[in-house]
């Protein structure tokens, strides 16, 4: 892959400033290569560049932007073990897990956008009225580290699908898979500007959300960023969609299943090794089962292969960077200090990884529903599970939460079991273990997010409707 500059206008550019960022492994922090931090000069052509295309490609007729759309997934598809490999590197997550989770939703992704980009119907007749559905103009996404294949690729094909272009800037701890993406775009005949890749710092993110070219922002990452891209969206009056943070509940009701809701939960509490912003990280347990529950956590936990993320046998790889390890270590800490009962792991490496990026699996028990573990995002494989003593009482501890992102709730039967997860204030509620729909629209509640991506909902995130009374 091409590291280091820009993918502009269709063509590769050197950064001027190319030495700006220092992109490591996951593991132990080894310099893999530099990455730019664009110039304000280089914003502006990055701008005008989307802004030229836009004016022919919202044009283009919808059954281009979906031909357009399934030659990006072709182009895909030969290289998801590069990508797997670079995500795995320059992220953290277990290779196989990573060519999984490439396999999956962005591919899944770009069959649906070229199928909703046929036949979405961008005429409507309401009543004496039509409804025209218009591609909303220059879009810019903003992408964080821990899936950084799928959020470039899910945000570039549903704006490209809709007829606008876009602007994305990757994180600058992790951009090697938005480089393999441009080269994707490069080789799928995409016209030039369509597809703009950028790279820097927050300094280029905020410079582009606050550009008076944009009118669509998709940032997926930390609540404290999104507020601020808020603001600049807010000022220039601007479409906005947010995929925030979470702490999300895994509700297991009495007389569940406990070892299967133990089990599907772990593997969403360590799924990427907990930098992933749906994991369930806090379950809510009947108070009379919550020994047998931690011990099941705790087993599954020390059964974690911590590991050089590349090697096929590692279950839970290393954290992004040092800079997020010490976040996790506060967070254990603090947990400690806050009286949880710590079950299994802890502060520290594992042993062996010293001086690496790799968190102790960590399972806390008796933790206090109020308390910062209970409340704060960790980003890292660390569970607390909290007891409770009706139904009732377990709603309001999973409610207990400014996020709203992700739940899961479990139990006996099935369609009492639906009805408390309709209770669960939350974007994406799982009931007894079922999947991830890609259709349906996905987005948090709160300080979860704004709007939503995936499906035809995420579609029209990226147009305007004008309605014409003739
Ligand atoms: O995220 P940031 P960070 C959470 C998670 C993690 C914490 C911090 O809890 O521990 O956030 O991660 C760009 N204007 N999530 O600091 O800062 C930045 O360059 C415009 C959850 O890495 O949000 C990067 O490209 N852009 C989350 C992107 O924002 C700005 C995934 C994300 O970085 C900017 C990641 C600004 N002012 C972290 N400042 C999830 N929802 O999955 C930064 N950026």
């Amino acid at each position: 892959m091409k590291k280091g500059g820009h993918f502009l206008n269709g063509r590769w550019v050197d950064g001027q400033n190319t030495d700006a960022h220092t992109v490591s492994s996951a593991s132990f922090s080894t310099r893999l290569y530099s990455a730019s931090e664009a110039t304000a000069t280089e914003i502006e052509f990055a701008t005008e560049s989307a802004a030229r295309a836009l004016d022919s490609w919202s044009r283009t007729p919808h059954v281009e932007r979906a031909a357009a759309i399934e030659r990006i997934k072709k182009a895909t598809l030969p290289r998801i073990d590069e990508i797997a490999r670079t995500w795995a590197t320059e992220a953290g997550m277990p290779i196989e897990d990573a060519k999984a989770a490439t396999e999956a939703l962005p591919i899944y992704a770009m069959d649906s956008y070229a199928r909703i980009a046929r036949d979405f119907e961008y005429e409507q007749t309401l009543g004496t009225s039509v409804l025209l559905h218009e591609p909303a103009g220059l879009a810019v996404g903003i992408t964080p580290w821990n899936y950084p294949f799928s959020q470039v690729a899910i945000k570039a094909v549903t704006a490209i699908a809709a007829g606008c272009s876009i602007i994305v800037k990757p994180s600058e701890l992790a951009p090697g898979c938005a480089y393999i993406f441009a080269e994707i775009i490069e080789s799928a005949d995409i016209p030039d500007g369509v597809f703009n890749l950028i790279t820097g710092s927050g300094r280029v993110g905020q410079a582009l959300v606050s550009h008076p070219k944009t009118r669509v922002i998709s940032f997926t990452g930390s609540t404290a960023t999104g507020t601020k891209i808020l603001h600049a969206a807010a000022n220039g009056i601007k479409r906005c969609t947010l995929e925030l943070g979470g702490k999300s509940p895994l509700l297991i009701l009495p007389d569940s299943d406990i070892e299967q809701a133990i089990s599907s939960g772990m593997a969403s509490c360590f799924r990427n090794n907990g930098q992933t912003c749906t994991a369930l990280t806090r379950f809510l347990v009947p108070r009379e089962d919550v020994g047998r529950a931690a011990e099941m956590a705790a087993q599954i936990s020390e059964a974690s292969v911590v590991g050089d993320p590349l090697d096929p046998a590692t279950t839970l790889g290393p954290l992004v960077s040092r800079k997020q390890w010490e976040r996790v270590q506060e967070l254990i800490a603090t947990g400690i200090a806050e009286g949880a009962d710590l079950i299994t792991g802890g502060g520290g490496e594992p042993s062996g990884f010293q001086g690496g990026n790799y968190v102790q699996p960590t399972v806390f028990a008796n933790v206090d529903a109020d308390s910062t573990l209970a409340q704060e995002e960790v980003f890292g494989p660390v569970l607390a599970i909290i007891s409770y003593d009706s139904v009732d009482h377990a709603v309001e501890l999973a409610n207990n939460s400014n996020y709203g992102l992700a739940a899961a709730v479990w139990g006996p039967h099935e369609e009492e079991t639906a009805h408390i997860a309709r209770r669960i204030s939350a974007g994406v509620i799982s009931v007894n273990g079922a999947g991830f729909n890609a259709e349906a629209p996905y987005g948090g509640l709160r300080r979860s997010g704004l709007g939503h991506e995936l499906g035809e909902y995420g579609f029209r995130e990226y147009l305007d409707v004008k309605v014409l009374n003739a």
